[in-house]
């Protein structure tokens, strides 16, 4: 089946979000709370294995004081804290504190010209989305997306594979006729159990996650002057990698 749409993860793959903004920005809604909680890298990263943010600080929480966790005003506590934590992101954001990736505007970019369909599909909040393509990519960054399928609007987030079928129907399109482009474990096991090919480019949390079975397993996409390492089909990859690319790997996932 000939390849319609890219369907682009967020966190992690179109920026270092989660080290350069997420993380900073929890810790900026504990502080303001009056809360002694701080995450550092290693607790981080360990935490992300929970995904979606209001999901991660109730594990936290219930980890590190149970008793408090179990009141009945939990909930709103964590929504609020929450949403403090979404606008301190979007003040890292706004600031020019976070750089799309390597390649990321290059692909997104070729893949509009040659009109190859484009969606997002993310566990994050819509507002971090919207306010991430704006900074990165302008007033027109976030039309190169048809389809934005990002946050609650699903009730089960990656790994379950729920907001990629919330992609799909909205594009029309069948899931052998996209490509997932991911960058941890849980992102590439929610395009597969979907039933959609996926290039993994690791991002800093995720350099050592299992994978699983992918089109290639790369570091990034890879520009001219600094071409992306990896694997491909299971064999030693460097390259840039463009749309004929991610075309070829989706040619051979059809067999
Ligand atoms: C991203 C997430 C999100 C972000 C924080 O995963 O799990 O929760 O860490 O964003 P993926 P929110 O890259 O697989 O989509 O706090 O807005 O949830
Ligand atoms: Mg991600």
């Amino acid at each position: 089946m000939t390849l319609q749409a890219l369907v682009w993860d967020v966190d992690g793959t179109l920026a270092e979000t989660e080290d350069e903004g997420h993380r900073i920005a929890f810790n900026r809604a504990f502080e303001e709370a009056g809360l002694p909680w701080r995450w550092d890298r290693a607790v981080y990263g360990e935490l992300l294995r929970i995904t979606g943010g209001k999901e991660r600080l109730l594990a936290w929480w219930q980890r590190v004081d149970p008793e408090a966790a179990a009141a009945p005003a939990t909930a709103a506590t964590v929504r609020r804290l929450h949403e403090r934590k979404t606008a301190h992101n979007l003040e890292l954001l706004r600031g020019g504190a976070i750089a799309l990736r390597p390649g990321v505007r290059r692909l997104l970019e070729q893949a509009q010209r040659q009109g190859l369909r484009q969606a997002i599909a993310t566990t994050t909040t819509p507002d971090n989305v919207t306010g991430l393509l704006e900074v990165a990519l302008g007033a027109a960054g976030a039309r190169m997306f048809e389809v934005i399928g990002a946050g609650d609007a699903v009730p089960h987030k990656k790994p379950a594979p729920d907001i990629f079928h919330w992609v799909l129907e909205r594009l029309g399109l069948p899931a052998q006729a996209c490509l997932a482009i991911e960058d941890s474990a849980a992102g590439a096991t929610a395009a597969r159990a979907a039933g959609l090919p996926v290039v993994v480019t690791r991002s800093r949390y995720t350099a050592a996650d299992a994978v699983g079975e992918v089109l290639a397993d790369l570091g990034d996409l890879g520009e001219p002057a600094a071409a992306a390492q990896g694997t491909a089909g299971g064999r030693r990859w460097s390259g840039v990698v463009d749309v004929d690319t991610l075309r070829a790997w989706h040619r051979g996932a059809a067999g």
